[in-house]
């Protein structure tokens, strides 16, 4: 999709549960920074209480980062990289 064409378009809501040292995370901010997206980052660290909200929306997984898009529960870092080469990225990300 041309950058010109994401600009026009209204982007999803992306929150992003992670830590500040997390490779994995930094991985995921990359590709979403690629994109220009604004997401919400929520720091499971700086805040405890959102390790279990994130366990819970992820159906039990504990690893971070936990990604969603407009609600859907896109998974980790792999998870996005994978739904980048399938080509079905940008079709979440800008509606
Ligand atoms: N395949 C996962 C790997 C993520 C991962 O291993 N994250 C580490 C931190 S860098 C973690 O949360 N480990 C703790 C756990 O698995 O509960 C992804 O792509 O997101």
């Amino acid at each position: 999709m041309s950058q010109e064409k994401e600009m026009s378009q209204e982007q999803a809501n992306i929150v992003m549960y992670c830590t500040q040292f997390c490779p994995y995370c930094v991985r995921a901010k990359s590709l979403l920074n690629s994109k220009s997206v604004k997401f919400t980052e929520i720091d499971i660290d700086a805040d405890p209480s959102k390790y279990s909200e994130m366990v819970g929306k992820s159906g039990g997984i504990t690893s971070v980062p936990q990604i969603f898009i407009d609600d859907e529960h896109i998974g980790g870092c792999d998870d996005l990289y994978a739904t980048e080469a399938a080509g079905r990225l940008d079709g979440l990300l800008f509606k």
